[in-house]
């Protein structure tokens, strides 16, 4: 893991529409995360918020389209999001983006996947993301990100920082799956995608998960973690605008934290869907957080 963790802060709510996950960055910050990584033998910088638009609320929730709401937006976030986590990147640091929507993983990505030749991804989420417009059920960009990155759907998407086909399907791993759309079934079916549902992980455990999933991304130069706290339990987890009951637990999730950590395969990082104003006392930034500081290095002893 490189010495300094560099923070940008990705306050996007276009993806989506519940406002509130426009303030994910500064509830995790107020969680405590610049002091637990602290806490750890890194250093860390924290670059702020990157800035976004003023939200007109009918437009916001509107109907759009060709069924990409708030597509413009969306964009014009993610490209300024990629030159963002590029500089980080050139400057030898360790970027951890916080979100925000999960639309942003077009932006960290965009600017991640400039260093790296065979770049794996782990998406960590309740969801696959990999829908486009035709297949989505709402016409939120957050529920398409894997996918663009992939190089299909929209070209605004597709072409975020300036070119296509940052990820290969077969150097992806999904973990968390549990609220698939039908097109999206079919998609990882026909494309093979390195998939652990629910089922999976309570059949072989999450430490089998995580062994079987840094064995299967060895020939990668660089892994990208995309995490979504919507993967976790909601019960435990609330505060996160698209819940699905029957979740990864947190203890669960503070294994897969400690041992991506001691693997050492991470290259970078963000984390998404936080949203403080469906939350209980930001218990789920305070969550956040804790897996952060597992990710970094805390021990327990
Ligand atoms: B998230 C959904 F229909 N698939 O496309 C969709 F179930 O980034 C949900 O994982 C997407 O939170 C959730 O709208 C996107 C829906
Ligand atoms: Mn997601
Ligand atoms: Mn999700
Ligand atoms: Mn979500």
């Amino acid at each position: 893991m490189k010495k300094t963790v560099e923070i940008i802060g990705a306050p996007c709510a276009f993806g989506q529409r519940k406002l509130g996950v426009n303030m994910g960055p500064n509830a995790m910050r107020y969680a405590g995360l610049v002091e637990r990584i602290e806490g750890t033998e890194l250093t860390v910088e924290d670059k702020g918020n990157i800035a976004s638009p003023a939200i007109d609320m009918k437009k916001y929730r509107g109907e759009q389209e060709g069924g990409l709401r708030n597509l413009e937006e969306v964009t014009e976030f993610c490209e300024t999001l990629c030159d963002e986590v590029d500089q980080t990147i050139q400057s030898g640091k360790f970027p951890l983006v916080i979100g925000g929507d999960h639309s942003i993983a077009m932006g960290t990505i965009a600017g991640v996947k400039r260093h790296y030749d065979n770049l794996g991804v782990i998406w960590y989420d309740a969801h696959g993301d990999l829908n486009i417009a035709d297949s989505s059920p709402s016409g939120n960009i957050h529920g398409m990100p894997l996918r663009a990155l992939i190089g299909e759907g929209h070209p605004d998407l597709v072409n975020i920082g300036g070119y296509q086909n940052k990820v290969k399907t077969e150097n992806i791993v999904l973990i968390g799956m549990r609220d698939l759309d039908a097109g999206e079934k079919k998609y990882i079916r026909e494309a093979g995608i390195k998939t652990y549902t629910m089922a999976d992980i309570d059949k072989l455990g999450m430490q089998k998960v995580i062994d079987e999933t840094i064995d299967y991304l060895k020939g990668t130069d660089g892994v990208h973690l995309s995490l979504d706290v919507d993967a976790l339990d909601p019960v435990e987890t609330p505060g996160t605008g698209t819940c699905v009951p029957g979740g990864i637990t947190y203890r669960e999730s503070h294994l897969a934290m400690e041992m991506l950590h001691d693997a050492n395969i991470i290259t970078s990082m963000e984390l998404v869907e936080v949203n403080p104003l469906i939350d209980i006392n930001n218990k789920t930034a305070d969550q956040a957080v804790g897996l952060l500081g597992s990710f970094f290095g805390e021990t327990l002893l």
